[in-house]
């Protein structure tokens, strides 16, 4: 009796977890006599993380839940896909873009609200968009922050206007998909919501909520795109590095042999260039770029925590106008006239070379 009620409920409403009595510490552990309890329920390590804001069990392994994502897209009428926009390419999932196609796929680009107050809606949109179009990403794109709730009602009558009523909520770890999943069913009469937290890797399997307008929505566990720094070292460090503050500029002079680093992360340093140029260090983490001695990097990069990170570097070309972003780390914009620089970075770490994303207006 008591089984047979286990396997009729029980799923983990905030992670998806499936429920259990029989090994404490782990995902969807519950006591029996809690478990018993009629009604929706969240785990232990849900309850921790949402009152004590902490993790000991981890991150879910990116291979469950890439199979978890890539079952649920038969399933779905439409995709939700949630990006980053402080961490853009890097938390863009190539694996869900290519699973998806035939669907419509909304991307759902998030934390808007850490942009800085000069970077306008309709700039930040269209600064999207073609982005989407030079990367050959077929997305309509909503601009979103799903922490304040902005932008949420316009994808919700987008979703009810496009008529299907299956939506996968699916990206990369830590995008606020579980956010947004809250933030669509507002004030609905949902019992529990989906668990939230810092750490990359919260959910664990997909969980689905019934919303009044746009049907069965479906949070999912975080995919790992390959190439993010963040995902290359310990909990506790990659925490210093995930998306969550405002995005803050340090703007330097970048004339030949300057240098910038991000300890034990990242550093540049300028090759060739004007000596006009000026660099502008983004970050919208725990970390900051700082001004750094050129012959002395390896000290800088070496003082990284407690993983060994192997370094290597790359020449880049990066045109004024155009910044270098280290994917799940921040960018570098370079100012004024163009810059060939060196790189240093942890060897399997991607960078990609953009069109600016904050404009003329500030950090000149
Ligand atoms: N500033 C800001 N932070 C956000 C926003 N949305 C989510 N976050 C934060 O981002 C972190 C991750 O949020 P989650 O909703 O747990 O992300 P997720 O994509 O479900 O993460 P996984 O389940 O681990 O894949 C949390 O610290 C959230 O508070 C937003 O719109 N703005
Ligand atoms: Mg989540
Ligand atoms: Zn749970």
């Amino acid at each position: 009796m008591e089984g047979a009620e286990r396997t009729m409920i029980k799923q983990c409403q905030g992670c998806g977890a499936p429920m259990h009595s029989d090994t404490p510490g782990t995902p969807g552990y519950l006591p029996p006599h809690i478990l018993a309890k009629d009604g929706p329920a969240i785990c232990q390590r849900c309850y921790r993380i949402r009152h004590y804001g902490q993790d000991e069990q981890g991150p879910v392994a990116a291979e469950q839940a890439s199979t978890a994502v890539l079952d649920a897209i038969p399933w779905a009428e439409g995709i939700i896909m949630v990006v980053d926009l402080m961490d853009f390419e890097g938390s863009l999932s190539w694996d869900l873009i290519r699973s998806s196609v035939g669907k419509p796929l909304i991307a759902a680009v998030n934390k808007r609200d850490l942009l800085p107050k000069q970077v306008s809606d309709l700039e930040a949109v269209q600064w999207v968009r073609q982005r989407f179009r030079d990367l050959g990403v077929p997305a309509t794109t909503a601009l979103v922050s799903a922490a304040a709730g902005h932008g949420v009602a316009d994808l919700v009558n987008y979703c009810e206007r496009l008529g299907h009523k299956r939506w996968l909520v699916a990206g990369a770890s830590n995008t606020g998909k579980s956010t947004l999943v809250n933030a669509l069913l507002g004030e609905t009469d949902q019992i529990q919501n989906a668990t939230v937290s810092r750490f990359p890797g919260t959910t664990q399997n997909t969980v689905s909520w019934q919303h009044k307008r746009i049907g069965e929505c479906k949070d999912s566990p975080g995919l790992v795109p390959p190439g993010r720094l963040c995902d290359m070292l310990s909990q506790v460090d990659a925490a210093k590095l995930i998306p969550a503050k405002a995005l803050k500029g340090k703007v330097y002079p970048f004339p030949k042999d300057s240098a910038m680093a991000v300890k034990g992360c990242a550093a540049v340093v300028a090759m060739e260039g004007s000596t006009d140029a000026v660099a502008v260090g983004f970050t919208a983490s725990d970390v900051t770029w700082e001004r750094a001695n050129a012959a002395k990097l390896d000290a800088w990069l070496e003082s990284s925590g407690s993983e060994a990170l192997d370094f290597h570097s790359v020449a880049v070309n990066v045109g004024a106008g155009h910044e270098l972003v280290i994917h799940g780390l921040g960018s570098v914009a370079i100012r004024r006239a163009a810059v060939k620089l060196r790189l240093h970075k942890p060897r399997n770490v991607k960078f990609t070379v953009r069109p600016h994303l904050i404009g003329g207006k500030a950090y000149r």
